[in-house]
């Protein structure tokens, strides 16, 4: 409770601030696309999202909070994608998809931004789409489908952690598939639960590239995993190694070749 009447504070005292992570062509070490990840800056300090999205998914907070999360994110990211041709990802829970005006939500901030569809990625869960039934999903895939037919892109989060029936990458309507940390974070080791994840990297991504969806790794932090990256042909990744998640001003100046 105390929780809520914080995040309803927030909202109204602007206390939500977006960082940008960059995704990174692992090729050319260029930034490719930024995610936007939300920041609470309560008087307490600042809040991750992980401490607040269930609590504003449970009140339905999350529908305020995710409008104001993409209204903004497309209002920074429209010089980012005039200068560089940048995308934007924004991360959408399932409460804000399953709601009936998600769609002209989405066209207003692209409309009111200026910001072109093609720049827009959202990134939804498996869990985010498939939780609720079929009927739900069916509508959740209509309401993605004409998002689509404006250029919005979609990326299946946290890719290999849901239910991951290889299926739906077939049949949902996806564009970017982003693949969990938990298999990217790879340590050399010879111990076999290393491995393991090794060769699930490696058969995601070329499952991935069969299906030509681009993939972007997780939680890259070493030299030595984007090494293996490269050399299993994943075209993007993101993670620490490449930047943490910036202020929008820190991004500009990154962008702009400063440091
Ligand atoms: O930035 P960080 O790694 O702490 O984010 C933790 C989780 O919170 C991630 O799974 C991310 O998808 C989620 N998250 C970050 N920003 C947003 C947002 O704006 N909306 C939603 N729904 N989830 C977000
Ligand atoms: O679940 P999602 O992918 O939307 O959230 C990404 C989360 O991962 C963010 O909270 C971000 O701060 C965090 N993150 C980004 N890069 C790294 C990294 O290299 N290592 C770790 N441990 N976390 C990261
Ligand atoms: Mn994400
Ligand atoms: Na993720």
């Amino acid at each position: 409770a105390r929780i809520a009447e914080g995040l309803r504070r927030a909202l109204d005292e602007d206390e939500f601030v977006l960082n940008y992570q960059p995704v990174v062509d692992l090729r050319t070490g260029e930034v490719h696309a930024v995610e936007a990840l939300l920041r609470w800056h309560s008087p307490e300090g600042i809040v991750p999202p992980d401490a607040f999205i269930p609590t504003a998914e449970e009140t339905g907070l999350i529908v305020p909070i995710g409008v104001q999360v993409l209204r903004r994110a497309c209002f920074d990211a429209r010089r980012w994608h005039e200068r560089y041709g940048i995308a934007v990802n924004v991360n959408v829970s399932g409460h804000q998809l399953h709601r009936p005006g998600f769609v002209g939500t989405v066209l207003d901030a692209l409309a009111d931004s200026g910001l072109p569809g093609e720049a827009l990625i959202l990134e939804i869960t498996e869990t985010a789409l498939l939780a609720t039934g079929q009927q739900e999903t069916a509508r959740v895939i209509e309401s993605l489908s004409e998002l689509r037919t404006y250029g919005v892109r979609v990326a299946i989060d946290d890719f290999g952690t849901g239910y991951s029936s290889l299926a739906y990458l077939q049949h949902l309507p996806v564009d970017v598939v982003k693949i969990d940390g938990a298999f990217t974070g790879y340590e050399a080791g010879t111990d076999t639960a290393s491995r393991q994840r090794h060769a699930l990297t490696r058969a995601i991504i070329g499952l991935c590239e069969s299906l030509d969806l681009p993939a972007v790794a997780e939680k890259v932090e070493t030299a030595e995993q984007e090494e293996f990256l490269r050399d299993m042909r994943c075209p993007l990744g993101q993670g620490y190694l490449f930047s943490k998640p910036l202020p929008a001003q820190d991004l500009d100046r990154l962008l702009a070749g400063g440091t």
